[in-house]
């Protein structure tokens, strides 16, 4: 990977290789941990981040879902961010807090474990290459099912719940593939191992409901709202295997793979095998909002204060 300079840890700014964690930390071996994605880009206004008290507000709901307090507000975590991409001279990047269970305690009651908080940042390319964002991916649905709502929660970003995106993510990339498609427990489409998931159908955009087990994506929030502004309909209604392989188009969204095209899934080509009208139109309007270039995204973005090749 890429390193910066400084990580943020603990309310100080720590040398990069100086972040380090106790190795009975309680979220090392347990996944007690949540943390987030976001991503700062280089904006007619500066650097900002793209919806980062959405980000926040869900790292917030995720350590209070597994009952670990936050020793900061959601205020204090964003000056740090702040703070510390102003002091790695950063103007694009990768953003990932993370709140953890600590050094202290051993075994599964985690309550009287400390809870550590770091953000770091670091210039971070295509998640999924530049050729797949422009080009497309193949995926294949994975053997592996979506973590369900009855052992845990989807809707949380915990660190633990991501041995099932792993084991999704080998098994897809030892297969020569460049994402998994996961089905939820029901055998319903579900998401990618990182990444909300889109069919369209009949010129309609579909993408699973909450029910399905997603993770609620910040940018599939964002493409619901761009889809609607560009007079598409996005239906979230449940989806069944065979209608990726009907689809005209398929894509995928999150904040590390931004919006990718899907142009083969186990083998079926998808539409006409480039990506398709409706992926491209959204794929661009998103790009825009991201980089600051339409004005009815710009409440999106959070203006960091450092230099700027565009300010
Ligand atoms: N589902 C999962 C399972 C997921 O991890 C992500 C984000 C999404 C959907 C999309 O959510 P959003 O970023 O809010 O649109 N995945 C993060 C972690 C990727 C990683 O490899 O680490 C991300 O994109 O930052």
């Amino acid at each position: 990977m890429e390193q910066a300079d400084l990580i943020w840890h603990n309310g100080e700014l720590v040398a990069w290789e100086d972040a380090k964690v106790h190795v009975l930390t309680h979220g090392l071996h347990y996944g007690t941990g949540v943390f987030e994605g976001e991503r700062a880009y280089e904006t007619p206004q500066g650097t900002a981040i793209f919806r980062h008290r959405e980000h926040l507000q869900r790292l917030f709901k995720s350590a209070e879902l597994y009952y670990m307090p936050i020793p900061y507000t959601l205020e204090e975590l964003r000056t740090a961010t702040h703070e510390l991409i102003a002091a790695n001279g950063l103007t694009e990047c990768y953003i990932r807090p993370i709140a953890f269970r600590g050094y202290g305690q051993m075994g599964l009651y985690p309550l009287d474990a400390p809870v550590d908080v770091s953000i770091a940042a670091w210039p971070w390319g295509a998640y999924l290459g530049e050729d797949g964002k422009s080009h497309g991916i193949r995926a294949k649905v994975s053997s592996w099912r979506r973590i369900s709502h009855d052992s845990l929660i989807p809707h949380a970003k915990a660190s633990g719940q991501y041995l099932n995106s792993v084991l999704a993510k080998i098994e897809a990339s030892k297969a020569g593939y460049q994402e998994a498609i996961l089905l939820d427990v029901r055998g319903f489409v579900c998401e990618g191992s990182g990444e909300n998931i889109y069919v369209v159908r009949d010129g309609q955009i579909v993408t699973p409901p909450h029910t399905a087990g997603i993770l609620d994506g910040i940018t599939r929030k964002s493409l619901m709202r761009i889809a609607g502004d560009l007079g598409y309909e996005m239906v979230e209604r449940d989806l069944a295997r065979a209608e990726l392989y009907l689809a005209e188009e398929v894509f995928m969204s999150g904040t590390a793979a931004e919006l990718v095209p899907v142009h083969e899934i186990d083998d079926h080509v998808i539409g006409s095998g480039e990506p398709g009208p409706i992926t491209r139109e959204v794929q661009r309007v998103f790009d825009d909002a991201l980089h600051g270039r339409d004005p009815r995204y710009l409440e999106w973005l959070d203006v960091v204060k450092v230099p700027s090749k565009a300010a």
